[in-house]
């Protein structure tokens, strides 16, 4: 066994480490693993379940609407709430925002140097040795390209915090809607950035990936893995509910089939946490930190869909809703992102036209003192879930379940591995010392750890004790 390590990998959402087994030029094994431990849920326990939206978006920068849409969605179950359609309109406009800024960040600096030979200049040097195809005029436009991409991510976080009021982590979305009016003039204001940016990913991002495929075209058949999609669905529409992206799930590359939310367990064989018993549905779920673990290696958990490892992210979305059914593979991750950015921009355009300037975009409430809630919804990545309950008016449980922990997960019980170490097996590697090609593997499902571990406790941290019963 030769097993090579890249960490801390770099251009992903925090630490990431991935071991590989290289043997004959090609990857026979791989381990991911986060080492950044946090405590989200823990925190939750024994607040104000009210709280939630806004503490629970504070585990991700990037992400962060989709925490706050989750966890109010979650609370809306409990509460036996639900948004009028200016509120739900809303709360799709900032969450689309949020990812078209997500999708825009992750194509043109956090993908994109895999491909791309950065400027001879920090940080872009040292660089990675590896395969830098694209020729000088070509990679010179794409240069140039990839600072006004950057310049769009960022008036996409402005066009989030229009209704949003700040970015990242904005502040509006809370259950039964959002507090941020529907004004003729904040519809202007972001109509505008979104004609913008539409402008931008049609014209030049679009081609910018094809451009990055068509040099890279063996990375259609590169990081497959095990051909399992899922998708929880995002934005419902006003007043029906019908998510806009449908959920479903596909085993081993079949027919997309209905999902069963039931069929989900967390596995923390491989994990360093304690509790009795190594796997329990998120209703049941318990998040006691064990750094001494034996055999564990991983700070996430490994969750699975009826003993399935699982992916999500926007491949998966263009699977299911067939938007997207080209392949599974690096370069398909890719560009399925992408041309979910444009979608994203389309939907955008059509919900704003939907909004009732001045209609209510909330319904005053009293929450109840004792439910249950569980909040599903696609992040930028996959699949994220969400599990409430309250009693007398406090948490009593929460557990969250994001697609980083899916898609980053180590071995479960069974020995199966994650889908991004299974995606792995195969890769080629032409220098043992570089291993890009693992890196570009690793970056086509856009990691984060911040949620994917998304567990601080300190001793005497007050609420936080409540995780360790
Ligand atoms: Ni920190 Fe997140 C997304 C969530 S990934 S980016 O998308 O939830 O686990
Ligand atoms: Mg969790």
């Amino acid at each position: 066994m030769t097993v090579k390590t890249i960490f801390p990998v770099t251009r992903v959402h925090e630490p990431l480490r991935v071991d590989v087994d290289v043997q004959g030029g090609k990857v026979v094994d791989a381990w991911v693993s986060s080492t950044l431990f946090r405590g989200f849920e823990a925190m939750m326990y024994g607040r104000d379940p009210r709280d939630a939206a806004l503490f629970t978006q504070r585990i991700c920068g990037i992400c962060s609407s989709a925490h706050a849409i989750a966890g109010t969605l979650a609370q809306q179950e409990a509460f036996g709430v639900a948004a009028p359609s200016n509120g739900q309109l809303l709360t799709n406009l900032i969450f689309a925002a949020d990812m078209i800024q997500n999708h825009l960040r992750h194509f043109y600096l956090l993908a994109f140097y895999d491909y791309v030979m950065g400027p001879d200049r920090p940080p872009f040097v040292p660089r990675q040795k590896g395969d830098y195809r694209l020729p000088k005029k070509v990679n010179d436009t794409l240069l140039a390209h990839g600072d006004t991409g950057i310049d769009m991510a960022m008036r996409a976080h402005e066009m989030m915090a229009v209704f949003g009021a700040k970015a990242p982590h904005q502040q509006t979305i809370l259950p039964t809607g959002v507090t941020e009016m529907a004004s003729t003039d904040r519809i202007m204001a972001y109509s505008g950035i979104l004609k913008e940016i539409t402008a931008w990913v049609e014209q030049t991002m679009l081609e910018d990936t094809m451009t990055i495929a068509d040099h890279y075209r063996d990375y259609y058949d590169i990081g497959s893995g095990y051909g399992n999609l899922m998708s929880y669905g995002i934005f419902p529409a006003p007043v029906t509910g019908v998510r806009d992206f449908a959920p479903g799930l596909i085993i081993n590359r079949g027919a997309v089939e209905a999902l069963d939310v039931a069929q989900i367990a967390e596995d923390i064989r491989f994990s360093w946490y304690r509790q009795n018993g190594d796997s329990r549905p998120p209703v049941q779920g318990t998040t006691v930190p064990d750094r001494e673990k034996e055999g564990a290696y991983s700070w996430v958990k490994a969750p699975r869909y009826h003993g399935q490892a699982v992916e999500g992210g926007p491949l998966a979305r263009g699977w299911i809703n067939g938007d997207y059914r080209r392949g599974i593979s690096v370069m398909d991750r890719i560009v399925a992102r992408t041309r979910e950015t444009a979608k994203l921009c389309r939907l955008a355009a059509e919900w704003l036209e939907q909004l009732l300037p001045g209609a209510p975009t909330f319904t005053p409430y009293t929450p109840k003192t004792q439910g249950e809630g569980v909040g599903l919804t696609d992040a930028m990545r996959g699949a994220l879930g969400h599990w409430l309950s309250v009693r007398e008016g406090k948490v009593v449980h929460y557990q969250i379940v994001p697609p980083s922990t899916w898609n980053f997960s180590p071995r479960d019980g069974g020995g199966k591995r994650g889908p991004v170490e299974e995606a792995l097996l195969g890769t080629p590697v032409a220098d043992a010392d570089s291993l890009i090609e693992v890196g570009r593997v690793v970056r086509s499902f856009d990691p984060c750890f911040s949620c994917a571990v998304h567990a601080l406790t300190l001793p005497g941290a007050g609420n936080g004790r409540a995780a360790f019963p």
